[in-house]
Formats: structure tokens, C-alpha cells, sequence
């Protein structure tokens, strides 16, 4: 089975790509990016090539003749970005999913598109927020994320298309920066303190949000999309997480490894009304039981990761 990553240049494409190539053989993971610059960065170590994924002709060559059979489809526009100009976010997020999910269909391939948190609201139960509960998001990325993942469904029960997909909390990796997010900020941190000793934060102290770190994040997109499908009750979208913390307890934890670093906080009002409209703490117990999801690292262990990963990065 050939794997194709669309928009694998982005924060999870880049480390899902070697993540793939590891399980399934270097020649059969082709990585997708619209930006030439990161083909040509992605080509360094895997078949890499240019596609808008918006345009279904280039998409549909792209598919028939790589004899693609999985789908990773990772373009999107996220939250913050998605507020400064919403017809674009609709138009990239949905025009990506019903090409991927069409040609899944026309050449029987299988699906992942990850949700997000992003998918909930205000009026969703923040804590220990259930698998099955109130969607009514306030950004257009959380409405491109519902109305996916009710397409996704669409498209299993009325044409037996395999699509599968998780709601990912924030992803905390020390590969591609992510961009445009309202959890960016718990990436962020790290270079900054590794580079000047401080850090901006525009996200309150005390707002907790998921949080997962790439290791288990890239565990989440392969083994969902390898179990067997007749375990699934649920398939678009499974809440997953391993951590939920507030920007206050991330820098306690970063402070005392580095005593010197120093924080301040200057709320950014867009990212602080998403992050407040989005769960605290999500249950994922469904993921845990429907396809065995075990992640395995917690706030400790990733900050002292990224901590010895982001240093070996900016003193190469
Ligand atoms: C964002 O902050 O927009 C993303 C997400 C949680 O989906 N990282």
C-alpha cells in the first residue's frame, strides 16, 4: 500500500512522514506540499512533490498514478489564523477534505483527517469533556472541524469510505514549528527560554488545554488507522489526550530546570476567547477502548525532551 501525506510540510507532516516510513518502507510514503521550499526539504528523505490540494484534477492524477491506498489529508488553516480571514479557512479546510474524501471513494483508498478540540464550544462540559457531547464551536476552524467530521461519517455510511480521525489536542514538537494555532504558545516557549531567558505568553496563566506530545500524537495516526475496523463503534472523530496543563504549571515546570527564565503574560484577545471556549480536559476513554490508545508521555518527561532537543537544535 502506497500512503500519500498532503500538506506534509506543516508541524505533524514533517515527523509523520519518517514516522510512516519506518512502519510501512521508505519508497511507499510519498509527502505532498503545496510550498516548494518544504518539497524540497521533505525530498531530502522521502518522495516528496508538489500538489495543491485543492485542485482535484492534479489531486486525482496524483492518487491514480502513485496507486495510492491511505490518505493522510493534514491541510488546514488553524484557529487563530482561520479568524483572520474565515471565507479562506473554509474554502482550504473543507475544499481538502471533500477532495480527499471523493478520491478515497473513486480509488477505495482509507482516510485520516484529524479533528481538533477545536470542534467544541462554550457550551460544551469542559471538564472530563465526554467522546459524545455538544459541538457548537465559535471559530471557523472549530465549524470546518464539525462539519468534517459529520462529512467524514457521511462519506463511511453512504459510500463505505474508510475515514477515521482524531481530535487532537495541542501537539508540543521540536520538528516544523507549528503555526497559526492557539496552542502554539506551548511550543513557542521553548525556543524562546533557549534562545533569551524570556517568554511572552498571549494565552491567560491559569487556561487549561489538552495537550499531547508528537511522539504519541504520530502512535495516534497510525494505530487508528491499523486497528480493526470492526472494534470501532465510533470513527469521526475520537477525543485523544495525555496531558492537560495551564501556561502557569508549563513554566513552573520549565522554571525549575532553568531557574533564570523569566515569563510575562500579554493576552492576546483572539487566542484568549478560543482557548477559553475549548475543553480543559477531555476523556478519551472511547479511544482507549475502541482502538487502544496508551499514551505515554506526561508533562515531565516531554519538557525535559524538548528541553534537551530545542538546546541541541539552536547550538548545532
Ligand atoms: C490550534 O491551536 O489551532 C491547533 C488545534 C488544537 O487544533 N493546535
Amino acid at each position: 500500500m502506497n500512503i500519500l501525506v498532503v500538506g506534509a510540510g506543516g508541524q505533524i507532516g514533517t515527523e509523520l512522514i519518517p514516522h510512516l516510513q519506518s512502519l510501512y518502507g521508505e519508497d511507499n510514503v510519498i509527502a505532498a506540499d503545496l510550498k516548494k521550499d518544504n518539497v524540497l526539504r521533505l525530498g531530502e528523505s522521502c518522495r516528496a512533490i508538489t500538489l495543491d490540494a485543492l485542485d482535484m484534477k492534479s489531486y486525482r492524477e496524483v492518487v491514480s498514478n502513485y496507486g495510492i491506498g491511505r490518505i493522510y489529508n493534514l491541510v488546514a488553516l488553524l484557529s487563530a489564523t482561520g479568524e483572520n480571514n474565515p471565507q479562506l479557512a473554509w474554502e482550504i479546510n473543507m475544499g481538502a477534505l471533500l477532495n480527499s474524501l471523493e478520491l478515497a471513494r473513486e480509488f477505495n483508498c482509507s482516510v485520516f483527517t484529524p479533528s481538533s478540540i477545536g470542534a467544541f464550544g462554550h457550551s460544551t462540559p469542559h471538564i472530563n469533556t465526554p467522546q459524545d457531547t455538544v459541538m457548537r464551536p465559535n471559530t471557523i476552524y472549530g465549524v470546518c472541524k464539525v462539519a468534517g467530521e459529520l462529512l467524514s461519517d457521511y462519506y463511511y455510511t453512504r459510500f463505505g469510505v474508510d475515514a477515521r480521525s482524531v481530535r487532537f489536542p495541542g501537539i508540543i514538537s521540536n520538528g516544523a514549528l507549528p503555526g497559526g494555532g492557539t496552542t502554539d504558545y506551548a511550543v513557542e516557549v521553548f525556543y524562546e527560554i533557549l534562545k533569551t531567558g524570556h517568554y511572552t505568553c498571549p494565552i491567560p496563566e491559569n487556561t487549561f488545554m489538552d495537550m499531547l506530545y508528537m511522539p504519541d500524537a504520530l502512535n495516534a495516526c497510525t494505530q487508528l488507522m491499523d486497528c480493526d475496523p470492526a472494534n470501532l463503534v465510533h470513527r469521526n472523530s475520537f477525543n485523544v489526550t495525555a496531558m492537560s496543563f495551564s501556561p502557569k504549571e508549563l513554566f513552573a515546570a520549565i522554571k525549575s530546570r532553568i531557574p533564570s527564565a523569566t515569563f510575562k503574560y500579554e493576552v492576546d484577545p483572539v487566542k484568549d476567547k478560543i482557548s477559553a471556549s475549548w475543553p480543559d480536559s477531555m476523556d478519551d476513554s472511547c479511544a482507549r477502548k475502541e482502538w487502544g490508545w496508551n499514551p505515554t508521555w506526561d508533562l515531565e518527561l516531554m519538557v525535559d525532551d524538548m528541553l534537551k532537543a530545542i538546546s541541541a537544535k539552536i547550538n548545532r
